[in-house]
């Protein structure tokens, strides 16, 4: 294989390179560290156990997996919360008929270990990063979702939320407890001062509810790091120990048939003095480390980057920091910002976005893929495309509040941490809401159904033409609407982003119930994903590029040398310029090769054979 950051890892276990590639690795990191050498032999021995011990199964997996790369176009992914979409992990277990039916070989479940007790974000404060939560089942029902996932070939992803624990897991008990071992740790400020200096050059990201950085804590006498919620403490990543305990647990995790970590924050695990603290080289460093660590026991399991940073910092989470000089570190990473410009391109109904998104995104390392999605569980976050925005002169507020319905519009989310609907922050609701679904259903509107149906597919139609594996978010494949519980739940009724994590409605005869928009929907969307399946144009590998000069509202691109897809974001009727040569369309139901405004289509080269 051509580039070492790619599916296959450049060394395997019980090579000697692998040992020295990981030494290499941490020494950058931690090498002035006392005792360095003595550290890493200990680390590297553990790691080997792990190694020993990964059950026969596994290792045969991890042979298959890395002989047949990513997964094919026939695969798309699925995200969802556990107890929201089947109670427990016994109930995803029974549910995986229904994944199959829709052609998932690839499950992201929430947070699922042992989460801090009241509020938890969602199971993003962690009290345990190896103990299922017994409010979702067991570790022995955690082996059997495994192995049956494993049976059915779908991958489980677990969320690894490597910035902060809990407040209430033992590390921070002991800190608050006063054991020095554990107090470093955790990042603290000692002083207001101190405090104030790092905030100058901080971004917030709970503006509303979780104002600032740092949370003080008066058995520590100090001020606690705390870059999301004041109970997610911010582990200290200067601290060796924090790395192999983080390392440890991961290879335990994958012992257990965890095909994929979601590294939960990664873009904030090094701090450094005047800046955002996000993206700084060590945080790459440490990521690389990770996957070195790793490669000694479960070479084939994955590493995603969840940064949702501006689009000119997501290559480095591939390994692509120094394009002339790549290294091995994750093999997936979420296109947040271009998941922001489709939506951002129906807004303001220009194709200009996602272009920009596109022209910027480099081609991936063998064996890397984007993550290509419509929603998930968080808000839609703005400010990824802040310079997107300024360079084709939108509004990224006037973005936000169209979603809001502030101007009339059919959109039916809301703001999320914004101080006024001038600001822009992200954006809350499902596919349904935000498309115009929900306000057609209330209306009895079929034009307005008609016109959010082609809003949806639209958006989805974009996420399985681009290169990468499409991950649908829970629930959107019946057009489900937001969910208003929240409100009256004191533990959620802070925290805007529930408004789009609707529990799934089975039925006792587990059916799903579904109005007519919803089964359109649902149809649409599986006709497309079967028809993306038979397409090798559309396999993760294949690189895309842009076709220009194409119609107002337009955006056009190609996939390898036969294939485009094309989506009308404008509102009049265009006819994308398509290479010289003879088309097909293949989408079903659309005229040859005009778009009316709203839809999308897929040509492929006829060959005259
Ligand atoms: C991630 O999110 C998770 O996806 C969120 O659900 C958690 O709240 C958060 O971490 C803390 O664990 O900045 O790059 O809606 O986009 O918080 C990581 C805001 C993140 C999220 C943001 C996000």
């Amino acid at each position: 294989m051509a580039v070492p950051n790619g599916l296959t890892p450049s060394t395997t276990r019980s090579d000697g390179a692998g040992a020295s590639s990981l030494r290499a690795r941490l020494r950058r990191i931690y090498g002035d560290t006392v005792g360095f050498e003595r550290w890493c032999e200990g680390l590297e021995h553990s790691l080997d156990q792990l190694a020993a011990a990964r059950p026969q199964a596994l290792r045969a997996l991890d042979a298959r997996r890395l002989a047949e790369g990513l997964p094919g176009p026939g695969v798309i992914g699925y995200c969802a919360y556990v107890d929201r979409f089947a109670g427990s992990l016994r109930g995803v277990i029974e549910r995986i008929p229904y994944l199959q039916r829709i052609g998932v070989g690839y499950l992201h479940l929430l947070p699922f270990t042992m989460a801090r007790e009241g509020d938890n974000d969602g199971g993003f404060a962690v009290r345990d990063y190896e103990r299922v939560d017994p409010r979702l089942g067991s570790d022995a029902d955690l082996l059997e979702l495994t192995a049956a996932l494993r049976a059915a070939d779908i991958r489980l992803c677990a969320d690894l939320v490597l910035n902060h624990t809990a407040d209430d897991h033992p590390w921070a008990q002991a800190a608050r407890a006063g054991e020095a071992r554990f107090r470093a740790f955790y990042r603290q400020a000692a002083s207001a001062d101190e405090v104030r200096a790092w905030e100058a050059s901080l971004p917030q990201i709970f503006p509303r509810t979780a104002p600032g950085n740092f949370t003080r804590v008066d058995a520590l006498d100090a001020w606690v790091w705390t870059t999301f919620y004041p109970y997610q403490w911010d582990l200290d990543w200067s601290n060796p120990e924090v790395f192999s305990e983080m390392l440890l647990a991961m290879a335990r995790l994958a012992n257990r048939g965890i095909e994929a970590f979601r590294l939960d924050s990664t873009a904030f695990l090094w701090k450094r003095p005047g800046t955002r603290c996000m993206n700084e080289p060590e945080t790459h460093w440490i990521v690389q480390a990770l996957r070195a660590g790793l490669d000694r026991v479960a070479p084939a399991v994955l590493l995603k980057a969840e940064a949702i940073v501006p689009t000119a910092e997501l290559p480095a989470y591939f390994g692509l920091a120094d394009p002339a000089d790549p290294q091995r570190e994750c093999q997936l990473a979420y296109s947040s910002s271009l998941m922001a410009a489709g939506w951002g391109a129906l807004a303001s109904r220009s194709a200009d976005l996602p272009a920009r998104v596109l022209d910027a995104l480099p081609a991936l390392p063998a064996g890397s893929a984007w993550i290509n999605y419509v929603r998930c569980h968080d808000d839609i976050g703005w400010q990824v495309l802040a310079e997107e925005a300024a360079a084709s002169g939108v509004d990224l507020a006037a973005i936000a509040s169209h979603f809001a319905g502030a101007d009339g519009s059919d959109a039916r989310g809301e703001s999320f941490q914004s101080e006024s609907g001038e600001s822009a922050h992200g954006t809350n609701g499902m596919s349904a809401a935000l498309c115009g679904l929900t306000a057609a259903r209330a209306g009895a509107d079929p034009a307005r159904a008609k016109r959010a149906l082609d809003r949806m597919l639209l958006l989805h139609g974009l996420a399985l033409s681009l290169p990468g594996l499409p991950v649908l978010y829970m629930g959107d494949e019946i057009a489900l609407d937001n969910d208003e519980a929240w409100r009256s739940d004191p533990l959620r009724a802070h925290e805007g982003r529930w408004l789009h994590r609707p529990p799934m409605p089975w039925l006792a005869d587990g059916e799903l119930p579904v109005d007519d928009a919803g089964r359109r929907f649902g149809e649409a969307l599986a006709d497309l994903i079967a028809l993306r399946g038979r397409l090798q144009a559309l396999s993760p590998e294949v690189g895309s590029k842009r076709l220009l000069g194409q119609p107002d509202g337009l955006l056009a691109f190609m996939r390898g040398a036969a294939f485009v897809a094309a989506f009308n974001f404008g509102e009049r009727v265009v006819s994308p310029l398509l290479p010289p040569g003879r088309w097909r369309a293949l989408c079903i139901g659309l005229a040859e090769s005009t778009l009316a405004p709203l839809q999308f289509q897929w040509f492929q080269r006829e060959t005259d054979a």
